[in-house]
C-alpha cells in the first residue's frame, strides 16, 4: 500500500508544529519504549501491579485467562469488586467525603444569561442518592443481580446516579443516547431483554424541550420484556398522559426512602457484566459490546492517571454525552473512581450564546478539558471573541477524542484554549476497547508530546500497523491498526458481544487473527501512531459512530425506496456526513423534493437526527460491481465533484469500463438534483 495524500499531510503536520514548552524534554521516547517493552515482557505482572492499586473485596487469583468462547478473555479471575463502591464508598470513608464529586449545570439560562440551575453533589451526597435509588431498584422494582435495564437518559445528574445504583446491586444496564429514535431504542431494549426503561419527562436542548417519554412510549410497544417506564422528573410535565399501569415517577418511588438508607454493594466477580453498550458496525444490527467489571475498572484507573494525570485539585470536564462510551468511561466511572471533581453540562455548546462552554470553564475553574475535534471546528467558525472574553487560565491539560484531529483544530485548542501552556493530545480508543489504548501520557512524564498524533500505545498495550496479509508495514506506511494482545477493558465475558459470540469473533478476529480495530493508521519513526480514520463502512459523523448499512436499512424500509446506498463525504465541521443514493419504486411521488424531505424525516425517526443525510440523490441505478458491491469511492467522488481518480485500484472486482459508465450515468443524473 502506498502513501496517500492524507498521510503525507499528517506527516507534514508533525513537522510543521514544533513546540518546545510542553514537551517533556528531560526524557527521550526511547526511555518510554523501554518501559513499554518491559510492560509487555512482564505482561501479567505489570497489569497485576496496576490492578492492586484498586480496592478488591477479594483478591484475584489469575491475571488473565481464556474465556469460554474464542477471543473472549477473563481478566483478574477470582477477584471481587464493585464499581459503585470504588466510585463512592471508598471516597466517603476518606477525607474526600465532602469533596465535590459532581458539578452539574442545566441548559436553561436566566435573563442575564447566567445558568438557571446548577447542582453540586459532594461524594457523600452522591453516595446517599445512589443508595436510595439502589434501594428503590432492589426493593420496589425487585431488580436483582444479573437483571437488565435500559436507560434513555439525557445529561442530568440522575444518569450517573442510575448507572452507579445499578452497578451497586449488579444490575446490567444499557444507556441509549437520548438523541436516538424510538426504533433505535426499541432494538436495544429487546436485544438486552430489559425489564425497565428509565427516562425523563423531557430535557432541554437548544432552548427547546425534547420529549423523551413519548419516544420511550413508542419504543416499548414492541418490547414485551419491559414491565414499566420509570420517569425522572426534569421538565415538570409530560405531553401525553402518565398511565399508572405503565409509568411511575422515580421521585414518587423515593418519597418514603430514608435519607440514610444503605444498600450493601454486591461483591461482583471481576468477570461479571457491568454494562452493555450498543455500537454501529458494518451490518445493520447494532452490536451490544459487553464490558466486564474488573478489567474495565483497571483500564480506567490506569488511564485516569497516565493520560489525564488526574490530581485531587483538578476540576475535570469531559464534554461528551454519557450516551456514548466516552461518557461512560470518562465522565462517570473513570473520574469518580479517581475521586475527581467532575463537571457535567446538560445542553447545547452554543446555547444561548457561542461562549457557553468557555463560560463553564471559567465559572468552575476547569483544569482538565476533554473534548472532540468536531466541537472545536464548530467553534472555530464562530470567531475567537467568544473564547477570549473568558479567563481560561485554570486549564492545564487538554485531550480530544472521537476522530483524527486536523492541524487547524489542534492549533486552535493549543493556542486559543490552552493559551500555549497546555499539552493537547488525541486519545485513541473505541467502544470496544473500554478505555484509551493509544495516547500521550502526561501523567507518566515519559512520553514526549508531539502535535496531532495519537501517541504511542500505552504501557501493557501491544498495537501494530499491518498490511492486508497481517504483516507489519514499515514506518510511515498506511496500514490497518490491530491490537495484538488482550487488554483489560476489552469486550467482556461471557460472549464479547451480547448474545452473539460468533459475530464477536468474526467481526474483530477473523481478518487478522488479532483484534482488528477497523481503522487505518501509520506508525512514524518514533513509534507514534497516527490513526487516519475508518477503513470500513463505519462513519464518524460529528464524532458519533454510524454504520452506512444501518442507514441503508432504514432507507430501504421506506415504501418509496427500492435500493439505497450510503457513504460518507468530508464535512468542514462534522468531519464526515452521510449522503445517500436511492433508487425509487415506480409508484413513488415524482417530485424529488417531496421524496427527499420524506426520506430525511424517515431517517431522523428511524435512527436519529445525527444520521440525517446531507444530500439524497435519486438515481436509476446504484454504482455497483457485477457482484453487487457498492462502489463507495465513486459515490464520494460524485458527491464532492472530484474525478474518480485511479480506477484500476478501485474495488477489486470492478471492471474499469463498468466503473466509468456508472460514473458518467450518475454524474448526468445527479447534476442539479441533490437535496
Ligand atoms: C471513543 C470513541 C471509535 C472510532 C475509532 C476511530 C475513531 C476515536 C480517535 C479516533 C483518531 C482519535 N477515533 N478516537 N480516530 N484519533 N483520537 O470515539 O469510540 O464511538 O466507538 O468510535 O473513532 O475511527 O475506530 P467509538
Amino acid at each position: 500500500m502506498g502513501q496517500s495524500e492524507s498521510i503525507r499531510e499528517a506527516l507534514n503536520f508533525e513537522e510543521r508544529i514544533t513546540l518546545d514548552n510542553w514537551v517533556h524534554r528531560q526524557v527521550s521516547i526511547s526511555d518510554y519504549h523501554s518501559f513499554h517493552r518491559e510492560s509487555l515482557e512482564r505482561f501479567e505482572e505489570f497489569w497485576a501491579g496496576v490492578a492492586r492499586e484498586l480496592e478488591w473485596f477479594k483478591n484475584f487469583e489469575k491475571v488473565v485467562e481464556r474465556g469460554d468462547y474464542p477471543n473472549v478473555y477473563k481478566w483478574f479471575v477470582g477477584g471481587r469488586l464493585n464499581l459503585s463502591y470504588l466510585c463512592l464508598d471508598r471516597h466517603v470513608k476518606s477525607w474526600r467525603k465532602n469533596k465535590v464529586a459532581l458539578i452539574w449545570e442545566g441548559e436553561p439560562v436566566k435573563d442575564d444569561g447566567e445558568p438557571l440551575e446548577t447542582k453540586i453533589f459532594t461524594y457523600y451526597d452522591l453516595w446517599r442518592y445512589v443508595n436510595r435509588v439502589a434501594y428503590v431498584m432492589k426493593e420496589k422494582l425487585h431488580l436483582k443481580r444479573g437483571d437488565r435495564v435500559a436507560f434513555y437518559m439525557p445529561m442530568i445528574p440522575e444518569l450517573p446516579i442510575l448507572m452507579l445504583a445499578a452497578s451497586r446491586i449488579g444490575v446490567v444496564f444499557t444507556q441509549v443516547f437520548s438523541g436516538f429514535s424510538a426504533e433505535a431504542l426499541a432494538s436495544r431494549i429487546s436485544d438486552l431483554g430489559a425489564r425497565y426503561v428509565f427516562t425523563t419527562d423531557g430535557y432541554y436542548r437548544r432552548g427547546k424541550i425534547v420529549r423523551t417519554k413519548e419516544i420511550a412510549d413508542k419504543a416499548v410497544v414492541e418490547c414485551p420484556t419491559v414491565e414499566k417506564i420509570i420517569l425522572v422528573r426534569r421538565v415538570g410535565n409530560t405531553e401525553t398522559p402518565v398511565n399508572p399501569e405503565r409509568h411511575v415517577y422515580l421521585d414518587d418511588l423515593l418519597k418514603d426512602v430514608k435519607p440514610n438508607t444503605y444498600v450493601k454493594p454486591e461483591e461482583m466477580e471481576s468477570t461479571d457484566i457491568l454494562y452493555v453498550l450498543y455500537t454501529s458496525g458494518t451490518t445493520g444490527k447494532p452490536k451490544g459490546i459487553i464490558h466486564d467489571t474488573g478489567g474495565y475498572a483497571v483500564l480506567l484507573h490506569a488511564t485516569m492517571k497516565w493520560v489525564f494525570d488526574i490530581r485531587d485539585e483538578d476540576i475535570y470536564w469531559c464534554t461528551a454525552d454519557i450516551g456514548w462510551v466516552t461518557g461512560h468511561s470518562y465522565i462517570v466511572y473513570g473520574p469518580l473512581m479517581a475521586g475527581a471533581t467532575v463537571v457535567m453540562y446538560e445542553g447545547a455548546p452554543d446555547y444561548p450564546a457561542p461562549d457557553r462552554w468557555w463560560s463553564i470553564i471559567e465559572r468552575y475553574g476547569v483544569t482538565i478539558f476533554y473534548t472532540s475535534p468536531t466541537a472545536v471546528r464548530a467553534f472555530m467558525r464562530l470567531g475567537t471573541e467568544h473564547v477570549t472574553k473568558h479567563d481560561l487560565s485554570t486549564l492545564r491539560l487538554i485531550h480530544s477524542v472521537g476522530e483524527p484531529i486536523n492541524p487547524a483544530a489542534w492549533r486552535w485548542l493549543f493556542e486559543l484554549i490552552g493559551g500555549g501552556r497546555c499539552p493537547v493530545g488525541s486519545t485513541w480508543w473505541m467502544t470496544e476497547t473500554g478505555g484509551i489504548l493509544i495516547s500521550h501520557a502526561p501523567g507518566l512524564k515519559l512520553v514526549p508530546l508531539k502535535a496531532g498524533t495519537n501517541g504511542p500505545p500505552l504501557p501493557g498495550i501491544e498495537a501494530e500497523v499491518v498490511d492486508e496479509n497481517g504483516k507489519p508495514v514499515p514506518n510511515g506506511v498506511k496500514g490497518y491498526l490491530i491490537i495484538k494482545r488482550p487488554w483489560p477493558g476489552m469486550p467482556g465475558p461471557p460472549t464479547g458481544m451480547y448474545g452473539d459470540p460468533e459475530r464477536y469473533n468474526s467481526v474483530y478476529f477473523s481478518r487478522f487473527g488479532y483484534f482488528f480495530t477497523g481503522d487505518y493508521a501509520i506508525r512514524d519513526s518514533d513509534g507514534y501512531i497516527w490513526v487516519l480514520g475508518r477503513s470500513d463502512e463505519v462513519l464518524k459523523v460529528a464524532g458519533h459512530r454510524i454504520g452506512t448499512y444501518e442507514l441503508e436499512s432504514a432507507l430501504v424500509s421506506h415504501p418509496y425506496v427500492a435500493e439505497a446506498a450510503v457513504c460518507g463525504v468530508p464535512d468542514d465541521v462534522k468531519g464526515e456526513v452521510p449522503i445517500a443514493y436511492v433508487v425509487l419504486k415506480a409508484d413513488a411521488p415524482s417530485s424529488a423534493k417531496i421524496v427527499q424531505d420524506e426520506l430525511r424525516k424517515w431517517v431522523r425517526e428511524r435512527i436519529g437526527a445525527i444520521a440525517e443525510p446531507k444530500s439524497i440523490f435519486i438515481v436509476s441505478r446504484l454504482p455497483k460491481t457485477r457482484s453487487g458491491k457498492i462502489m463507495r469511492r465513486i459515490m464520494k467522488a460524485l458527491a464532492t465533484g472530484q474525478p474518480i481518480g485511479d480506477i484500476t485500484t478501485l474495488e477489486d472486482e470492478a471492471a474499469v469500463e463498468e466503473v466509468k459508465s456508472a460514473y458518467e450515468t450518475l454524474l448526468k443524473e445527479i447534476s442539479g438534483k441533490s437535496g
